[in-house]
């Protein structure tokens, strides 16, 4: 599903801004909301609802949304569109009163046809209602139901009850936009890249889907000049053509660069429509050694992340992203991993435009043995393929992680896996795969099935907590036990401990800056002592609302920065030691590079 855009051939209106609001308590009766909002509240979109009015707070129900939208006059007899970039978890629309459609699926975009409702030039009514109730079996899964004694760690008795450690916001997070288009409509964009052996030539792969194939005049594709028209694929739905390009400028760790294919749907009954899709031309891949860029190994340093901040709650804000990329730099990391979902569309343009490596994550966390179903995998396996959809342009992804923290011991689990796997090897050949494990080898039947290991441990947290030096040889021989069992590069894709931002002690002791930056800097040492692990991700980035249990204070405290964007010391041991790596005699690309170039 393309971002909407404003081209020659497009116009598009964002609706973002206040809106009338209205919560649905448990059996009221919603009737006749969709043309008219009883007492309504102003809201902020987007943003979640619970961090910007006292009574919202908890609210896990249905929210109603509604605003009014003039569509400007020249857009009559054109093809309109609504579309909203996330809205956790279940969103219906209705346009004038006239029901639209709904979307399931929290973190990835919905978009509904308003053509025959639509009317140009006049006041419309656009009303959204936003279904966060906790569902048991969602993916993620909140807690009601969870069986006894079932088998993960973490997490219970946590208020609200959800078997994830974040906040489960509800509200329209990212952007809604109204968009303009020909009736005939360029719909999916993918450009595909390969270099030759010496990268001394690219070839373009350039496919598009169109939405009615019938009256496709022309559909060409234009790269710095070049052209080529693209031709229909037997029996498929798409059109393809490749085009050359010589001495491309290649994109890489802190080398931000971005290249764009201009496609133009030439109809039958002359119409055009316009479509501007950024891409990076470079190659990714994992060899013996771990993840090669460009043929070269990079050594991946940087953190978990949450989409999380002020007032926003889960709700996009351009300004935080900035200043998130900014810290990026100034600590000296390279990549991040979209825990524990797929991001907002701009964080993957603001990491194509900085030179930042991304790995992109279903939101399939703290999934449980009574997901492994048919039915819960009818439900996955499409919003892999959405997510690969939305994202598979974007040259920082250099990699998916289907999953964080399953349980992978039972043969529906392995079958859940491999159907995964499956899936997003077909939708995308050209990136690794992996998700995200902990517990034991044998709880992990499906690393051998995927392309790289990604492990999270918390040694001198939740295993030794307080013992920082006593539990750094466990550390080591569980990072080389999970790596004898699956021969597989690795990376640790959390690790870390919470720090309350002014809590001092000496010696370092639990909670205190002191004691996170000591189990950061010495188990950086650890990792970085193993020739199979080429990167580790700090588990957090900032600190981040959760649910309230006895080991959160307010927010889960991991950050190296707190929420409001601020070092805390481990910052600053971190910093020193990213911007200094290890001379290890191998030529790393690790961090110096990074904000070169940056827009
Ligand atoms: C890991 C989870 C992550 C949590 C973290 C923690 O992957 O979502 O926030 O632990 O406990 O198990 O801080």
């Amino acid at each position: 599903m393309l971002y909407p855009q404003e081209n020659t051939n497009r116009r598009r209106l964002n609706l973002d801004g206040f809106w009338d609001f209205r919560a649905q308590e448990e059996g009221e009766a919603a009737d006749g909301w969709e043309r008219g909002l009883p007492d309504p509240k102003v809201l902020a979109v987007p943003a979640s609802w619970n961090e910007q009015r006292e009574d919202l707070f908890t609210f896990f129900g249905r929210g109603w949304y509604q605003r009014d939208v003039h569509l400007p006059a020249e857009w009559r007899g054109r093809r309109i569109w609504l579309r909203i970039g996330a809205a956790h978890y279940r969103v219906r629309a209705w346009w004038n009163g006239e029901e639209l459609g709904s979307y399931e699926g929290g973190s990835l975009p919905s978009e509904f046809e308003l053509t025959e409702e639509a009317r140009p030039g006049a006041g419309n009514r656009l009303t959204i209602e936003v279904d966060a109730r906790l569902d048991p079996v969602g993916l993620p899964p909140a807690m009601e139901a969870a069986g006894k004694g079932e088998e993960r760690i973490g997490f219970f008795n946590q208020n609200p009850p959800v078997t994830y450690d974040f906040f489960p916001y509800g509200g329209i997070h990212r952007s809604v936009w109204v968009y303009a288009t020909a009736a005939n409509r360029i719909e999916s964009v993918f450009v595909r890249t390969s270099l030759s052996g010496d990268h001394t030539e690219a070839v373009l792969e350039v496919r598009a889907a169109v939405s009615d194939a019938g009256s496709v005049a022309r559909l060409a594709a234009e790269v710095e000049g070049q052209t080529a028209d693209l031709s229909r694929e037997a029996g498929t739905g798409w059109w393809s053509g490749r085009l050359t390009v010589s001495s491309p400028r290649l994109w890489d760790v802190g080398r931000p660069e971005m290249y764009e294919v201009a496609l133009t749907l030439e109809s039958v009954n002359g119409e055009e429509d316009t479509y501007q899709q950024p891409f990076g031309i470079r190659e990714v891949c994992i060899g013996e050694e771990g993840l090669l860029l460009n043929g070269r190994p990079v050594y991946l340093t940087g953190f978990g992340k949450h989409e999380d901040s002020d007032f926003y709650g889960r709700g996009f804000n351009p300004a935080v992203a900035i200043r998130d990329f900014e810290l990026l730099r100034w600590v000296g990391a390279n990549s991040f991993r979209t825990g524990h979902y797929p991001y907002a569309e701009e964080v993957y343009d603001l990491a194509d435009r900085h030179g930042v490596l991304v790995i992109g994550e279903t939101p399939f966390v703290g999934m449980n043995e009574r997901m492994f179903t048919p039915e819960t995998e009818a439900r996955a396996l499409p919003m892999i393929e959405r997510m690969i959809a939305r994202d598979a342009n974007h040259p920082s992804v250099v990699a998916w992680s289907l999953a964080n923290e399953p349980y992978v011991k039972s043969d529906a689990a392995l079958a859940f896996f491999q159907a995964m796997a499956r899936t997003a090897r077909q939708c995308d050949p050209t990136r690794p795969i992996t998700y995200v494990g902990h517990v034991e080898v044998e709880d992990n039947r499906a690393m051998h099935e995927y392309d790289f290991i990604c492990l999270n441990k918390y040694y001198g947290w939740y295993i030794g907590h307080g013992r920082i030096d006593d539990t750094l040889e466990a550390f080591s021989r569980k990072l080389d036990e999970f790596h004898k069992a699956f021969q597989k590069p690795m990376m640790v894709t959390e690790f870390g401990g919470d720090a309350v931002p002014g809590m001092h002690a000496w010696p370092a002791q639990p909670f205190s800056e002191e004691y996170q930056a000591e189990i950061v800097e010495k188990q950086i040492a650890v990792m970085r002592s193993k020739p199979y692990i080429f990167g580790f991700h700090l588990w957090n980035f900032a600190d981040f609302k959760t649910g309230q249990t006895l080991t959160r204070i307010i927010l889960n405290r991991k950050g190296a920065f707190t929420r409001d964007r601020k070092p805390k010391l481990v910052a600053h041991v971190l910093r020193r030691l990213l911007r200094n790596p290890p001379d290890d005699g191998e030529n790393r690309d690790e961090t110096k590079d990074v904000g070169r170039g940056t827009p």
